[in-house]
């Protein structure tokens, strides 16, 4: 995959509150192209293994209980400096340090619901995508 991708999930709380509609709106004003995407749902196992990395860390279980409690919406993006610039446009991981217009200002409850993710490193876009999305579901 080409480094101008990310990944992101729009996380249960964003689906639960109906906010599907304006994230993409900003997403896509924006500049991102979305090359995949689909709602699905999580198991346990599929969430502790999307999150391995945090498996140590004392809000493990509590971030797998709430990314499996309903749909997401997963999809990968496209724009020059993916990576970097959609970190920018979902704001700090605690939406109370979050800067003024990021998604997770404006549609995060707290550090545990944020709301979005967003891939950290190219590397990372190109393993999570790969983890929700089989080839032909990328265009
Ligand atoms: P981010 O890259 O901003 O999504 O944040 P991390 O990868 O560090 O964390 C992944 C998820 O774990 C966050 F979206 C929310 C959750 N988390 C907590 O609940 N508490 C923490 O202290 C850190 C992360």
């Amino acid at each position: 995959m080409a480094t101008n991708r990310t990944f992101t999930m729009l996380k249960p709380d964003s689906i639960e509150k109906g906010n599907i509609g304006a994230i993409l709106e900003k997403i896509n004003a924006s500049g991102f192209r979305i090359v995949a995407m689909k709602m699905t749902q999580m198991s346990t196992t599929e969430a502790e293994t999307f999150y391995a990395v945090h498996s140590e860390r004392p809000f493990f279980g509590e971030l797998v209980e709430y990314m499996t409690r309903g749909p997401i919406v997963a999809a990968i993006l496209e724009k020059e400096n993916a990576v970097e610039d959609f970190r920018a446009l979902i704001g700090a991981t605690n939406p109370a340090d979050a800067a003024e217009g990021t998604l997770r200002k404006l549609y995060a409850a707290s550090m545990g619901e944020n709301a979005v993710h967003g891939s950290d490193s190219d590397e990372n876009a190109q393993i999570e995508s790969n983890f929700h999305f089989s080839g032909r579901e990328q265009f």
